[in-house]
């Protein structure tokens, strides 16, 4: 029990204490001795890569919403082997209430962190893992995603822009293959496509990282040459390789998980969207309020709101004819309305 002089010493260090504190690994914003701490680790770089800078600035604007509590991000490079002992020295750290996190990879990750650290917890966005009452996770429905953005595809090579070429083909260039990406976003993309013209063919490239742009740049380009005219990007800072490419050769770069136009206007010609800023905002907010459920996995796509396609940046309205664009419209509420179905298979 506090006696009254530590409950005014208390104070006195509250007052004192300096807000704003450089880390050695990352940055604090608030106060040290937070109420509520919440670590983001990011497994590579925060720069280039949507889902990453959604999840930093949700966690930012969670913490700025509850007085007394901090965030801290760590980023834990390209270097995939070392996340599992960056992930432990965070637990082992005992400074965060909550590690917040995302990627396919990360729940695994986390499930073994939480088994040496039983008093750790974690929210993984773009993950999935259900039952560990450490971890809680959001995924997005990634098949309907893959879907919007191969059915815009399959309008562009088809001729709804002008720097359509007569061949069917459309590209996707990744940074690394993965379970998702191999079983749900490329055959989402193809049947998206598909589901235009039976005939296109998609070409699918692995880029190794999620950094060189210009070894994106090459092999984008190596793609146009081969009759691709617009390429679906998710290689995180290999994008800009991408964009560049297309620039150059007079191709097309479909954005995937943020709004993407402003990166290249008329370069960029079509963003799906999934609100990871949202999803991490409302989960961060539910750990500190103590109402976000660990062992639960949530799966959220179109129908929530959690995935659509940006149909209203000024950039997409000028390069896009209006025929194309209400074909989106009607697409997305085609799978609104169950006339389409593309459920997102549990991992
Ligand atoms: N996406 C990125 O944009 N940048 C990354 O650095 C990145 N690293 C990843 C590492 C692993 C091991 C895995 C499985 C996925 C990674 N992704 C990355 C892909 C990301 O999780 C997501 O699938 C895509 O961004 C599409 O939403």
């Amino acid at each position: 029990m506090h006696t009254k002089r530590t409950a005014a010493l208390l104070v006195c260090l509250a007052v004192l204490l300096p807000y704003g504190f450089v880390s050695a690994t990352g940055v604090t914003e608030g106060i040290d001795d937070a109420s509520y701490s919440v670590g983001v680790f990011v497994p590579g770089v925060v720069d280039g890569s949507p889902t990453y800078e959604m999840m930093v600035s949700g966690a930012e604007r969670a913490v700025s919403e509850r007085a007394g509590t901090s965030v801290t991000v760590v980023e834990g490079g390209f270097d995939q082997s070392t996340w599992e002992e960056s992930l432990m020295s965070m637990a082992a750290s005992a400074r965060y209430d909550l590690i917040v996190t995302s990627n396919p990879s990360m729940p695994e990750i986390a499930a073994r962190v939480a088994s040496t650290f039983s008093g750790q917890r974690f929210l993984v966005l773009d993950g999935y893992l259900v039952g560990n009452g450490q971890i809680h996770t959001v995924l997005f429905n990634q098949r309907e995603q893959a879907f919007l953005a191969g059915y815009f595809a399959g309008l562009v090579t088809t001729g709804a822009l002008p720097d359509a070429n007569d061949q069917l083909a459309v590209g996707l260039l990744a940074g690394q293959e993965y379970p998702i990406m191999n079983d749900v976003m490329v055959p989402g993309y193809e049947l998206g496509a598909r589901t235009v013209h039976p005939g296109i063919t998609v070409d699918f490239r692995v880029l190794g990282n999620w950094y060189d742009a210009g070894k994106a740049a090459e092999i984008v380009a190596d793609m146009v040459s081969t009759g691709v005219d617009i390429v679906l990007a998710i290689a995180g800072g290999g994008n800009q390789g991408a964009i560049a490419a297309a620039r150059e050769l007079g191709a097309y770069v479909i954005w995937y998980d943020s709004s993407g136009y402003d990166n290249a206007p008329g370069i960029v010609a079509g963003s799906t969207l999934v609100r990871q800023d949202e999803a991490t905002y409302e989960a961060v907010l539910a750990a500190i309020d103590g109402t976000l459920v660990f062992g639960e996995a949530r799966i959220l796509g179109i129908a929530e709101g959690a995935v659509a396609f940006d149909n209203d940046h000024p950039a997409y309205r000028r390069l896009v004819p209006a025929a194309i664009r209400s074909e989106m419209e009607a697409v997305l509420d085609r799978i609104r309305s169950g006339d389409v179905t593309l459920d997102m298979p549990v991992p």
